[in-house]
């Protein structure tokens, strides 16, 4: 019983030494409000002690990802752009470089690939219909480029069958579709209300 405790002790000593390990590693974020001190420091110029740098009841990493000051009232247009890592299937909502939320994604298949580059959105339809596939996009958000004819690839929910049927969302994390960028009920809509036409988009394989 004794020789028990003692192994029980000894595996949790490793749990806990193995987490402080991991700690170490991630950046440091003094204030826990999700932006490393690094980049409150070098890229927003907000107080990386204080999680709500203007004393307004909303923290620094909610005013920055919906527009707003976080040094001050009103708002303030930081860069935002949308980077897709076709390798590990995932799309990151990005402001000023900075990763601020991600969603798994379903990207095209080897045959029929989702284009990698540098891309725009250049418009957005709450519904759109693709004559080639025959089924409903919701939340179209179409990026264009070189590589990336207008009309032909876009960003959207999953999608929707005449008959009412709509794709799982199993397809998610891994690539499934004829070349555009699926997401999930929910991230879609967020991603389509957040997303000004104009935004950068990155496709790449890591
Ligand atoms: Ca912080
Ligand atoms: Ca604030």
């Amino acid at each position: 019983m004794k020789k028990c405790l003692w192994l029980l002790l000894a595996v949790g000593g490793m749990s806990f030494f193995g987490q402080a390990a991991k700690a170490a590693d991630a950046p440091v974020d003094a204030d826990g409000d999700g932006i490393s001190d690094a980049q409150e420091i070098s890229v927003f110029h907000t107080d990386p002690v204080r999680a709500d740098t203007d004393g307004d009841g909303y923290d620094d990493r909610t005013e920055i990802f919906n527009g707003y000051d976080p040094n001050g009232p009103g708002r303030r247009a930081f860069s935002k752009s949308i980077f897709i890592n076709v390798s590990k299937q995932v799309l990151e909502q990005r402001v000023n470089d900075v990763p601020f939320a991600s969603f798994p994604v379903s990207t095209g298949t080897l045959r029929r690939p989702t284009p990698q580059g540098n891309f725009k959105i250049i418009a957005k339809t709450p519904r759109a219909w693709s004559r080639v596939a025959g089924l409903w996009m919701p939340h179209w958000m179409n990026f264009s480029g070189v590589g990336a004819p207008i009309s032909r690839f876009g960003i959207h929910e999953l999608p929707e069958w005449p008959s009412g049927k709509k794709e799982g969302a199993s397809s998610l994390g891994k690539p499934a579709s004829h070349g555009c960028v699926r997401l999930g009920i929910g991230s879609a809509k967020a991603l389509y209300d957040w997303t000004p036409v104009g935004t950068v988009v990155v496709i790449a394989k890591q």
